[in-house]
């Protein structure tokens, strides 16, 4: 296959693949091919821009609920390893770093059925007051639906609930791979698909917007993520509120799935099709915490704009053996994209230019 072929043609002329297009083009084309492709459609969005984001991961509890199976970031409460950080230690966590110009605050956690629904409305208080100009990023579908389900409430009340709070979006977390099949095998405590789609329908309206993502590289078909592609794309035609995609390159270590996870021509081929079939999301991020940097930097020519940010304690993939830096700097992210041949652009949660910058030419 070539830029002849009819799928490609198509993409190159701005139009819309079918799922069954999608899976044509992974059957026959190269990844050059679909590089090409993907490429053409992120620079028509952005040129050469890349984007990147001066941002803090906290990570305020491992105790987890669920056992899922590609998981080695979760702990049982009394198990060797377990921590749940007290707001009093979010606060000094948070406060540990205000010298610094952070436009984004990513917050995760397990499932502690210790903690209360007033630690997280205190957590992204104590977060907005220390940092009223950042962006909270926090808690994915799968804890609002803990939340709901423990408290009986709405996804609607504990959104807005977090929303008077702080909060500003969600992150992409919790998706994995929608196939129910697929979710019993690996996850089967987690909620399902079509719930995370309805929690991130529902934050869309409250006029929340969130990422999302996909867990690659493990048990996974291809046609297993053509059509979690789809439905993305699905809810985004319908809500609009899908910032950025992330496909999240699985890590093989400490965990129970016997996988080997994505080699670098998966990965890219992953980053391209991303791109190409998601034609209504804005970003898709090259996610250098689990791709590898190298990587990362090529994913920008595969159809990738965002590199994402400083992250500095990244806890989720390193668990599972990552061999990543835990975090960069400023510096070294724009050295990074530079050097890919890309122009770096600082952005907040929104993709808006950063607070630290506006004004500025
Ligand atoms: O929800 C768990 C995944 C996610 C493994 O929204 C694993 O901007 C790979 O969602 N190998 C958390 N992945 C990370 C995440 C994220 C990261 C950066 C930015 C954003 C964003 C979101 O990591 C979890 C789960 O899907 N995960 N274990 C593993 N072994
Ligand atoms: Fe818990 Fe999330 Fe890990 Fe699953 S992926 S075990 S829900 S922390």
């Amino acid at each position: 296959m070539n830029s002849s072929f009819p799928v490609i043609l198509k993409i190159l002329d701005g139009k819309r693949v079918s799922g069954n297009e999608a899976l044509e083009l992974i059957d026959h084309a190269s990844v050059h091919d679909l590089g090409h492709a993907a490429y053409n459609v992120r620079t028509r969005l952005y040129g050469k821009k890349a984007f990147f984001v001066y941002n803090q991961h906290l990570n305020f509890t491992n105790v987890c609920a669920n056992a899922c199976r590609f998981c080695a970031f979760s702990k049982r409460q009394d198990e060797k390893g377990a921590y749940t950080l007290s707001i009093d230690q979010v606060e000094e966590s948070i406060k540990s770093r205000l010298d610094e110009p952070i436009d984004e605050i990513h917050i995760v956690g397990g499932l502690n059925p210790e903690l209360e629904y007033d630690y997280y409305l205190n957590m992204l208080k104590v977060v907005r007051k220390i940092r009223p100009q950042s962006r909270i990023k926090a808690f994915t579908a799968v804890e609002i639906a803990f939340l709901a389900d423990k408290y009986g409430l709405s996804y609607e009340k504990v959104l807005s609930d977090f929303a008077s709070s702080g909060l500003d979006a969600l992150p992409g977390g919790g998706a994995e791979v929608f196939s129910p099949n697929l979710r019993q095998k690996l996850c089967p405590e987690k909620v399902s698909g079509q719930r995370w789609l309805d929690i991130h329908e529902t934050a869309h309206k409250l006029s929340i917007p969130t990422n999302c993502t996909l867990l690659f590289g493990h048990v996974e078909t291809w046609e297993d993520r053509i059509e979690h592609l789809m439905a993305l794309r699905d809810l985004q035609d319908k809500t609009g509120g899908f910032l950025c995609f992330i496909p999240l390159a699985y890590q093989p270590g400490h965990n129970d799935l016997k996988a080997a996870g994505p080699d670098g021509v998966d990965f890219f081929r992953m980053i391209a099709i991303s791109r190409i079939v998601l034609d209504n999301i804005p970003h898709i991020k090259a996610y250098w915490a689990f791709s590898g940097i190298k990587a990362a930097q090529l994913g920008l020519w595969y159809g990738a704009d965002d590199f994402d940010g400083t992250i500095v304690d990244e806890k989720i993939g390193h668990a599972a053996g990552a061999d990543t830096p835990k975090g960069l700097t400023m510096d070294q992210l724009k050295v990074y994209i530079k050097s890919s041949g890309f122009e770096p652009e600082q952005r907040d949660s929104f993709f808006q230019r950063s607070v630290q910058l506006r004004g500025r030419s």
